[in-house]
């Protein structure tokens, strides 16, 4: 799969990615296109198109890294909670499972479902934002 799926390709690290986690069966790298700075993406390793799709053994796995993400963000960014959502087919324009794990702040201007996106400054700025997520990941291990 790791041909044609772009997130096949990042999991094999034939697509460079800024990674912030790994656990033996998913993928955590921040989203190209973030709704906010630290918005990242969980992804199965294995090649898994939707949530329905996805197998009984890797619905634990896959959920508690997305909560670990989700504490994370808070822990690591300061975010005072997390939008954790997953597109399936529709709105979904990359068909490998993931979930999205958002900062929120309230007042941040997510609104429904209309997502402005927020460009990071410089690559500066997402060494500082992986850094800091990462440190959350370490302190949400703990
Ligand atoms: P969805 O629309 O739910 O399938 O979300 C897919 C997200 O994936 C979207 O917010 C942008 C992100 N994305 C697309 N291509 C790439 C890529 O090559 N690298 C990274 N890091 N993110 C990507």
């Amino acid at each position: 799969m790791a041909g044609q799926c772009i997130f096949c390709s990042i999991i094999a690290r034939e697509r460079t990615a800024h990674i912030v986690h790994e656990t033996e069966d998913c993928l955590v790298f921040l989203d190209s296109r973030p709704l906010f700075p630290g918005h990242c993406l969980v992804a199965t390793k294995q090649h898994v198109e939707t949530l329905l799709d996805l197998p009984d053994p890797l619905l634990k796995p896959l959920l508690a890294a997305a909560r670990l993400i989700a504490r994370a963000v808070e822990r690591g960014l300061g975010a005072e909670g997390s939008f954790v959502a997953v597109n399936n087919r529709v709105s979904q324009s990359v068909p490998h499972l993931h979930v999205h794990v958002i900062p929120r702040r309230k007042g941040d201007g997510l609104k429904g479902f209309f997502w402005p996106r927020t460009p990071y400054r410089d690559e500066k700025h997402i060494e500082e934002v992986l850094a800091s997520l990462r440190a959350g990941v370490a302190a949400a291990g703990r």
